[in-house]
């Protein structure tokens, strides 16, 4: 235990030193200027919005720690710069349409403190094609869509179209989409330029990302100093036990070993499945999620030292005992919160993003319609964006426009 610890916080020093080459890198290049334009966390791809190319940001680093205590956090201003670290939780089967009613009569009290602590959307998208778990969550990590589509290009989707178990050799590279020889991850961004990435899953078929972002396959690292193929510094796979997995992702948090970190809460899947979507068992254990998120909360965004961003999202919904119909609203609506710069309070994304994203209503549309919905896919760009780094590579969604 020791000698893990002194071996990360070397790490740390390493990963500090190479910020701040960075830093200074970045400083040559940049023109005070450009940072007048509205922040644009995910530079253009669909729908009118600016090209993001021509959009300067200022380093990450510029970001100053908070210093309020206890609940009142909830109320902490709204920042305009970008947070020092990320948590991204997506919620297994968390289907955005049972939740109104209970939200509306003050059931899920954290979630509404989520949702008034940033800007948020109960109907929101799963991919277009799969409403099924690895499928999505691989677009939550890489921006992508899941599937080919021929009104794109063919090196825009990932192609991991599976939701069982892969293999010790498969990896999203050599079994996803072939016209791609690299997946690139939230991970891979966050992880070359020096930060600490941790992945907390609910299901052990999320090995697949272990495995795709370890010190083999991972890509090798060409942003400033070398940090390694591995992409995930720590990651933790505990079977549908989030008593146990979230107490260890709070216990590193409060350690700082996760710069960026991914959480998967597996339970409400199984409970859909077993007692049907929407039924009481399944509305209860939405009250055990709420629990967890408060948990996440304190020790993230509620906590002192450091600057959080927070994203929640689903993979997908589900409707009756299963969730694997892409044209059943009940299995691909979903909801996304996003807490972060910019992010105003309380405020509806969809109204927040308009000039780049559109409510879609309850229909499900493609990625080649011109206003697209907001969906699952977005977080991994989000996230990145929040820490003021560049786009993922290769990524497709990342036209969200936050307005500064
Ligand atoms: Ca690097
Ligand atoms: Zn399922």
């Amino acid at each position: 235990m020791l000698s893990l610890k002194k071996t990360l916080s070397f790490r740390e020093f390493l990963s500090r030193i190479a910020a701040f080459l960075i830093l200074v890198a970045k400083m040559r290049n940049y023109r005070p200027v450009l940072v007048l334009a509205p922040l644009v966390l995910l530079s253009g791809c669909q729908g009118p919005e600016p090209d993001g190319s021509t959009v300067i940001r200022p380093s990450r680093t510029g970001a100053s720690p908070r210093s309020v205590t206890g609940d009142q956090n909830w109320d902490a201003g709204v920042r305009t710069d970008f947070v020092d670290r990320v948590l991204l939780v997506s919620v297994d089967g968390l289907g955005a349409v049972y939740l109104g009613g209970p939200l509306h009569h003050g059931r899920y009290p954290t979630l509404q403190k989520l949702r008034d602590a940033g800007s948020s959307t109960l109907n929101a998208r799963a991919d277009c094609d799969y409403t099924v778990t690895l499928p999505n969550h691989t677009s939550m990590l890489t921006g992508r869509p899941v599937a080919p589509d021929p009104n794109l290009p063919s090196n825009a989707y990932h192609g991991w179209t599976s939701d069982g178990y892969s293999t010790s050799d498969e990896t999203l590279h050599n079994s996803g989409n072939p016209n791609v020889t690299y997946i690139s991850s939230v991970f891979d961004v966050a992880h070359d330029n020096g930060l600490r990435t941790c992945m907390y899953a609910g299901k052990s078929k999320f090995s697949l990302y272990s495995t795709s972002y370890d010190a083999t396959n991972g890509a090798i690292d060409h942003v400033g100093a070398d940090n390694g193929r591995n992409k995930i510094d720590h990651g933790v796979i505990i079977d549908y036990d989030s008593d146990t997995l979230i107490a260890q992702a709070t216990a590193d948090f409060d350690h700082e070993l996760c710069d960026f970190a991914f959480v998967h809460i597996a339970e409400m899947d199984l409970v859909g499945h077993n007692s049907g979507w929407g039924t009481p068992e399944w509305l209860d254990e939405v009250d055990r999620v709420d629990g967890w998120l408060q948990q996440l909360a304190e020790h993230t965004i509620l906590s002192d030292d450091y600057s959080w961003g927070l994203i929640v999202t689903a993979d997908h919904g589900g409707d009756q005992y299963s969730h694997g119909d892409n044209s059943d609203p009940w299995d691909y609506t979903i909801p996304f919160i996003a807490i972060g710069p910019n992010l105003t309070r309380g405020s509806d994304l969809y109204e927040l993003t308009q000039s780049s994203r559109r409510d879609p209503g309850e229909r499900q549309l493609r990625y080649s319609e011109p206003w697209q919905p907001i969906r699952n896919g977005e977080a991994a760009n989000v996230a990145v964006g929040m820490l003021g780094l560049p786009p993922i590579a290769g990524s497709f969604m990342r036209g969200l426009v936050i307005p500064q």
